[in-house]
Parts: structure tokens; C-alpha cells; sequence
């Protein structure tokens, strides 16, 4: 495979100096595209192609959270975009309280686009979290779609398929799953040295209820051969010229239990959940959950290669389609490394993946790892004992696809530890678990306490992140890989509370 010729250093200093211009470019356009009715690529993507990668973050700290193409500034505006800066906002688009007053249980990381995580960790004390609760995670800023006016289609077929929203709400099976959801960046914060993009320390995780159709009814329905291959899905959000966010999910997965859901907790996908309807992958790490999702691509292979590219890709930085699945959310130890591109891999477990480095250069981010978080006692609180003289500990552990087996806090940094109960609802093998654990002899002044999962299989999270040199691939001697894009860290120590015991 040719390697990936990104150059990591570059984009950086690129977006720490024109990230702000370039994403208030991108503004503007967007808001032009909505007013002109019609979001770039939206309904017309009938095969590759499509203009050159930019700046994918503009987040205000400057990095790019993703690894982005690294691409000159565009040369090139749109043709119909008449002026930069155009004076008239759109009558059309109304007034909203800011990210902040709507969700106030966040803490916001970019307004623009939408980034935010669980402020608290009371959030990991629930079993279910509201939808204002759950951490929003965005390439390109929540576009503003009309369900009536939305259609997803089924490419790679003899006969190109569309589909109406109705239609995939009536015309097919319903179902729910309990998914817990976590950005494969959640506990990027903790990498030394420090990698760049969004901050996420422990809060974009969430467990809600998704409803929608089941993928395998509409294949069925159209008699695909879902024997083997992929079903490469897009969202139809990201600016003109940029690359669409597009996820390529193993048919075998796509049959077992992927949905296109559309409710959220009973009530419609809000747009900053993907509004009308997204790629709900139950398991599986957030970036595979492809929200906006307008077209679904029936293909041998994962998305790879000059076709799935534009011309000269990727020297000109322009990917299309494969940047989000080739180039982002794979382990990459190295800073100046190249993730390995492979047409398809043996196994889709991350863990798995992380233990046949023989096999698989680069891990992709998509079985989520084995990972527990304490919600209460919160950080920094002060909690007084219960009357027989016990500290309660609350808290949540998933693994994926796998089932969590046990869970066990230690009070001494990992020396000794003792085992959790579980209790609470166990209404989807791919939601988290409630754990609760009693601490008998607390004492009193500040303390620390960790947690870790072990799966069904037998993998317990690791207690802390490697050192950059060890350039691990995988999870050895007890030690998360460092890796250039700070994804799946899963350590427990790094993830442990430290609150105080009053008298
Ligand atoms: N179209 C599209 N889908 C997307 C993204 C995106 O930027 N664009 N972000 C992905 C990532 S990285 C994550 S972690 C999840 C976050 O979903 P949420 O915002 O509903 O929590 O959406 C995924 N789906
Ligand atoms: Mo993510």
C-alpha cells in the first residue's frame, strides 16, 4: 500500500495560523448553502469527486482534532457563492440560543463547528443520559435540514435507490438498541506529550436508546448480496470542497445489528445527533456512527484508493472520501508516521486489532476497548461517610461489542483491588453496565480511586499510556499506545477521581 503521505507538522502550523480565517470562510458559506436550499453534495453525490480538502476543524485552539488533509489554503470558491463575506444574513434562519444555554450540563470545546463533552461526572451515575447530556462531536458545522426534503440513497447497485425519510421510517422494520456512544478521542487530554485536536478529557461517552430501521431489512429488501463487502456510508453535511465524512462498515456488522435511527430517547435525533437520521453501529467507537448520513455505498472494499479520491490525492491534500477511514482514527505511534491503508482487515475488534500488529499495521478504530468511569464521587467534591462509616462509589464500564465481566476499584493506585456489584437495567449487550462499590475504610482527607473493566474475553484496561519512544502499536505490559491521534486511551489511571473524606 502506498503509504500515507500526510505531513502531521504541517497541518498544525497551517491551522494555528489560518484556522480562524478558513473556518469563518467556511461560515459564511455554509450559511449561503442553507439560504440558497441546498447543503453541498446534498442528493447529488453520484460518484467521487468533488473538490479539494481544507482545513476540516477550525477550532478555535487551532488544531485540527482529526489530522486533516494537509492542504493549501483552496484556491478555488465556490462559483455560485457571489461575495466572501455576504452583508445579509438569510432571512430563514432563526435566531438560537447559543451551544452553552443548550446544553448547560457540557463543556464546550468548539461552538463552531459543535464540540462539547459531559461537564460532570455525575453524567456516569445514570443509566441513561438525556439527550442535552450526551457530548456532541463535529467535523463541520450541524447543518439545518429539512426531514421532507432529506433522501439517503443506495448506491453501487445496478439501479441507484433513494429513499425518503418516510419511506425508511414506514416502509421497513423498527427497532431500538441501547448503545453506549464514546468518541474515539475521549481521554485524549491525558497523552504526554500532549497531541493535538480537541481536549476531550473523560466526557464524550454516553449511553441513550436509538431507534430506527434495521440496515438488513433495507438490503433484504432490495436483494443485496450482503455476503460479504462493505456498506461505505456518508454524511451529506461537510462544506463544498471538503471531505465527506464517510465511514465503511463490514457488511457482516451491517446485517447483525446496524440501524439508520432517527430517534434519540424517544424523541427525533436533535441536529446536533444527526437530524434526520444516522448510521447507529451499536458498539461500535463513535466516528462509525455516521450522522446526515444522504447516501450508502454496497462495495468489496473498504473506501481506499485513487477512486474514492480526487486526481493527485493525496499530494493535494484532497481525499473525498477516504480521509476520515484511511488517514484519521487509526494508532499510529510515530508523530511523522503513515497509517498503513489495507482493503479489508481479518478482524474489526479494536482490541483485537491492537494484538495482531503482525497482521495490522495501523489499528482502526472499530469495536470500542474494554473502559469504566467512576461518576461519583465527583472530582474535587467533598463527601462525607454513611452512617456505618462507608464511602459509596458509582459508576459505568462497557466494552463494545463484548460484554463487561467485572469491574474493581482500587483505593491504593492500582496495588490491590476490590470487586464492583453491578446493578441496574441489562436491556442491550452494547450499553454500559451500572457498577457499585462499597468502601468500607475510607479514612478521611484527600483520595484517589481507580476503576477497570475486564470483557468477557478477558481484557482489562491498562493502567497507563506509554511513553511516546516505546512506540507501541498495541496494548503491552500494562500500557495504552501512545499514538499521534490521542484515540481509544482506555488507562486507568489517568481516568481516576480524586475528591476529599470529611471527618
Ligand atoms: N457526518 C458526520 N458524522 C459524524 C461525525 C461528523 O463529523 N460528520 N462525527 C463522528 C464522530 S467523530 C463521533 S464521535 C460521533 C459523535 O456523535 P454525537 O455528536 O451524536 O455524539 O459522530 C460521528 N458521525
Ligand atoms: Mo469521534
Amino acid at each position: 500500500m502506498a503509504p500515507d503521505q500526510q505531513q502531521r507538522g504541517e497541518d498544525e502550523s497551517r491551522a494555528e495560523t489560518d484556522g480562524s480565517s478558513l473556518r469563518d470562510r467556511y461560515v459564511e458559506r455554509r450559511r449561503f448553502l442553507m439560504a440558497a436550499g441546498s447543503l453541498a453534495g446534498v442528493g447529488v453525490l453520484a460518484g467521487c469527486g468533488g473538490g479539494g480538502g481544507t482545513d476540516t476543524d477550525g477550532s478555535p485552539t487551532g488544531t485540527d482534532t482529526d489530522m486533516p488533509p494537509s492542504t493549501p489554503e483552496p484556491t478555488e470558491e465556490p462559483t455560485e457563492e457571489p461575495t466572501e463575506e455576504p452583508t445579509e444574513e438569510p432571512p430563514d434562519e432563526p435566531e438560537q440560543p447559543s451551544l452553552e444555554e443548550r446544553y448547560p450540563g457540557l463543556r464546550i470545546l468548539s461552538p463552531e463547528p459543535e464540540n462539547a463533552e459531559a461537564a460532570s461526572r455525575e453524567t456516569y451515575t445514570d443509566y441513561i443520559n438525556p439527550r442535552e447530556e450526551h457530548y456532541i462531536r463535529n467535523h463541520y458545522p450541524t447543518p439545518s435540514i429539512e426531514e421532507a426534503e432529506w433522501s439517503v440513497s443506495l448506491t453501487g447497485l445496478d439501479e441507484e435507490i433513494s429513499l425518503t425519510m418516510e419511506q425508511i421510517k414506514h416502509d421497513f422494520a423498527t427497532d431500538s438498541v441501547t448503545h453506549t456512544m464514546q468518541c474515539a478521542g475521549n481521554g485524549r487530554s491525558y497523552f504526554e506529550p500532549q497531541v493535538g485536536g480537541n481536549q476531550w478529557t473523560f466526557g464524550a461517552v454516553g449511553n441513550t436508546v436509538w431507534t430506527g430501521t434495521p440496515l438488513s431489512a433495507i438490503l433484504d429488501a432490495y436483494d443485496v448480496d450482503t455476503s460479504s463487502g462493505f456498506l461505505s456510508v456518508m454524511g451529506g453535511e461537510h462544506p463544498e470542497g471538503e471531505d465527506v465524512f464517510t465511514r465503511s462498515i463490514p457488511m457482516e456488522k451491517v446485517m447483525e445489528d446496524t440501524m439508520l435511527a432517527y430517534e434519540m430517547n424517544g424523541s427525533p435525533v436533535s441536529p446536533d445527533h444527526g437530524f434526520p437520521v444516522r448510521l447507529l453501529v451499536p458498539g461500535w467507537f463513535g466516528c462509525n456512527n455516521v450522522k446526515w448520513v444522504n447516501r450508502m455505498h454496497v462495495m468489496d472494499t473498504m473506501v481506499i484508493g485513487t477512486d474514492w479520491e480526487e486526481e493527485g490525492a493525496p499530494e493535494d491534500g484532497q481525499r473525498t472520501y477516504t480521509h476520515w477511514q484511511q488517514y484519521s482514527y487509526r494508532i499510529i505511534p510515530e508523530e511523522d508516521d503513515r497509517a498503513t491503508h489495507y482493503e479489508d482487515i481479518p478482524v474489526y475488534d479494536t482490541r483485537e486489532q491492537m494484538e495482531r500488529t503482525d497482521e495490522i499495521d495501523n489499528a482502526y478504530m472499530y469495536d470500542q476497548v474494554e473502559k469504566s468511569l467512576i461518576g461519583y464521587p465527583e472530582e474535587g467534591a467533598t463527601v462525607s461517610p454513611s452512617p456505618a462509616g462507608t464511602i459509596e462509589v458509582i459508576g459505568v464500564a462497557w466494552a463494545g461489542d463484548d460484554a463487561v465481566e467485572t469491574v474493581e476499584v482500587s483505593a491504593d493506585g492500582g496495588e490491590s483491588w476490590n470487586e464492583a456489584e453491578f446493578f441496574g437495567p441489562v436491556d442491550s449487550p452494547n450499553g454500559w453496565r451500572l457498577f457499585r462499590y462499597v468502601w468500607e475504610d475510607p479514612g478521611t482527607g484527600e483520595q484517589t480511586l481507580h476503576s477497570r473493566a475486564t470483557d468477557e474475553r478477558g481484557y482489562t484496561q491498562p493502567a497507563t499510556i506509554a511513553a511516546q519512544e516505546d512506540q507501541l502499536r498495541g496494548i503491552e505490559n500494562d500500557q495504552y499506545p501512545w499514538d499521534q491521534g490521542g484515540y481509544g486511551n482506555n488507562a486507568y489511571v489517568p481516568h481516576g477521581v480524586t475528591f476529599t473524606v470529611e471527618e
